[in-house]
């Protein structure tokens, strides 16, 4: 598999063997980074209409303009479905928006952050400050490992787990496959919730049916949600859930007043109607 990006004209163009025969181009004003780490080629530009755009081995990770949309849905999901989430790791995101989220639940005391390469995190803590936030907090332990490794080693310990990786290809490729959801089960104390970055049902329907195939087999309860990001191709990006024991489809509690005030996509109400699927993807997941 192989994924590149082109600019051409101020035109920044994702192309990706993901989804072949499309892109997606976004026009950018100037690079204000470019570089390859131990890991990875690491982009950000400053884009026209869409403010700062981070983009790892050619591929979109977020922009300014709708980033909210999926950290708030990627984190608030399992946390608002647990009845106590105290515990919690967070698996890649090295930009810290899913840190951001994660940190606005008084009920969570520790957070384990655990992230393959670390300038990811150096270049959001220089670029991305609204997003790097989530690292200034106290309760916040960074892990620079790789999450396959790592969750090896925690056994029964959070109660929320947080996957927020990039695709299928490189680094990403290892958090998609049956031993690390294994090892993601392990880590869960009892009624622990998983979410993980779940791709598209339009675009990526092998690698969405596994994911579900896997979770399906691992844990009681099992859903799929939604959550729309122009940004991304297709519009839309996935997230795939997976619980020891609280169901998932609707908030266990309560969102404190001063939470949904801070927020733009997640509520109550999305959370819900996020799991409602079009018919041909309810069908695909029924079938499995
Ligand atoms: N915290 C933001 C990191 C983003 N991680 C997910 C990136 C996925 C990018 N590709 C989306 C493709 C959807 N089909």
């Amino acid at each position: 598999m192989k994924n590149y990006n082109k600019i051409k004209d101020s035109w920044f163009s994702e192309i990706c063997s993901l989804w072949p025969g499309m892109s997606l181009s976004l026009e950018i004003k100037k690079v204000l980074y470019s570089k390859k780490s131990q890991f990875q080629q690491i982009d950000l530009y400053q884009t026209k209409n869409h403010g700062k755009m981070l983009v790892l081995d050619g591929i979109i990770q977020l922009t300014e303009s709708d980033e909210f949309a999926y950290q708030e849905m990627l984190a608030h999901i399992p946390l608002f479905a647990h009845p106590n989430p105290e515990n919690v790791l967070v698996i890649g995101g090295g930009d810290g928006g899913i840190l951001r989220e994660v940190g606005r639940h008084d009920y969570v005391k520790q957070i384990d952050f655990c992230e393959i390469d670390e300038d990811v995190i150096k270049v959001s803590k220089e670029f991305l400050p609204d997003l790097a936030c989530g690292f200034d907090d106290p309760r916040v332990t960074i892990h620079i490992a790789d999450g396959n490794s790592f969750v090896k080693e925690k056994i029964n310990k959070y109660d929320v787990i947080i996957v927020d990786s990039s695709d299928p290809i490189g680094p990403g490729e290892v958090l998609f496959k049956q031993p690390f959801y294994k090892g993601l089960k392990a880590s869960l104390r009892q009624n622990g919730i998983i979410a993980t970055q779940g791709e598209s049902f339009f675009l990526h329907k092998e690698c969405v049916t596994n994911l579900v195939k896997i979770t399906k087999e691992l844990f009681r309860v099992q859903a799929y949600a939604y959550v729309l990001v122009p940004t991304y191709p297709g519009g839309h990006i996935g997230i795939c859930l997976g619980s020891r024991g609280p169901e998932l489809k609707k908030p266990f509690r309560a969102i404190p007043e001063n939470i949904q005030n801070q927020l733009k996509y997640y509520s109550p109400k999305i959370h819900e109607a996020s799991f409602v699927l079009p018919y041909f993807a309810q069908k695909m997941f029924e079938a499995i």
